[in-house]
């Protein structure tokens, strides 16, 4: 079924005719808006059976180490589940083979701050820019003629992933909701790509802060690095507050509208690397930057890792924590 973001896609094609004059199209380039993503999808499972759940870190292109760890977990088509906390795409070295096989293999997924671009690059491409050569849009970018301010097609990685992409790969990270609800007997946990802030219900969330949070700072959720506490702690505070459930009743969609606290499975922050606490699990290993891919199973909290090469050259993570080490005083500190 196309998604609503392809629709929106078809009609504005349909809408820019060829003969458009240039002045009417530079203003629909400049004032293109991509299709909202889905903030909040409630799954289920096929004929209601419950498979075993394998939930994968941010892979960022590294597919052939996707690729093992499926081996490695001994993904069983229709007995696993595979779920992607999001950034599938950018900094390693095979974005789109890592697309495929997620669809291949009908992995759920939610959106991170990289697959968004990517996602909204293609729909302008699919759009009002159908048909543009990249040099025309290079200097539409020094013209500052570009939609969004974070389009940077020789700086960043997300154009040349968008045209590559097939029509199929598109419509499916199209779907990529921010926020997934997930099925009994798993429904005590939801997934996020970056976290979740803990002064707002489920439904009403911020879907940028969802996919970029790390930390929660004076002016509320951030994604910088060193600002506030780590959203995880305030949202194990608040959960700690709460009565919990009894039972396992089944959540339904509009009980999210008010339900504030549920268990979170997330990425994002390779800076504090795998982050697996009661109520939230960080499954970010710093995969691209010579670090692992894990995958954390449910039933049991298991992992399973492989270890990757740093794809990426930079070593940003590493840093952090030798200097977390400094502070304790390590031996090893300068
Ligand atoms: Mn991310």
């Amino acid at each position: 079924m196309a998604s609503a973001a392809h629709k929106a896609a078809e009609r504005s094609t349909k809408g820019t005719s060829k003969g458009l004059n240039r002045r009417a199209a530079d203003s629909t380039l400049k004032d293109f808006k991509a299709t909202d993503p889905t903030l909040f999808v409630q799954k289920e499972f096929t004929n209601g059976t419950a498979k075993r759940m394998i939930f994968i870190g941010d892979i960022h292109g590294c597919s052939k180490e996707f690729k093992q760890l499926l081996e490695d977990v001994k993904y069983t088509p229709g007995e696993d589940q595979v779920v992607l906390v999001g950034d599938l795409v950018a900094k390693g070295p095979d974005s789109v083979g890592v697309v495929r096989k997620a669809r291949e293999i009908g992995a759920w997924c939610v959106r991170g701050n990289h697959d968004d671009p990517v996602i909204r690059w293609r729909e302008f491409l699919n759009g009002p820019a159908q048909g543009m050569p990249k040099t025309e849009l290079q200097s539409l970018e020094s013209s500052d003629g570009l939609p969004y301010s974070d389009f940077k097609i020789t700086d960043k990685p997300h154009f040349e992933i968008a045209r590559e992409m097939s029509p199929g790969d598109f419509e499916f990270m199209s779907e990529f909701s921010v926020i997934m609800a997930l099925p009994n007997p798993y429904s005590e946990f939801v997934v996020v790509h970056g976290g979740l802030d803990p002064s707002k219900a489920i439904l009403e969330q911020n879907p940028d802060d969802v996919m970029t949070m790390r930390n929660i700072g004076p002016n509320g959720p951030s994604s910088e690095k060193d600002e506030g506490d780590g959203w995880f702690d305030l949202w194990a505070a608040k959960m700690k507050e709460l009565p919990q459930p009894s039972g396992d009743a089944e959540t339904t969609e509009s009980d999210y509208s008010t339900i504030q606290f549920k268990k979170v499975i997330y990425g994002h922050d390779a800076g504090r690397a795998l982050n697996i606490l009661e109520y939230t699990k960080g499954l970010d290993s710093r995969c691209v930057y010579g670090g692992e891919l894990t995958a954390f199973i449910l039933p049991g909290e298991t992992m399973v890792s492989v270890t990757c090469p740093n794809y990426d050259g930079e070593d940003v993570a590493n840093d952090r924590r030798r200097r977390r080490r400094d502070h304790s005083g390590s031996k090893h500190a300068k």
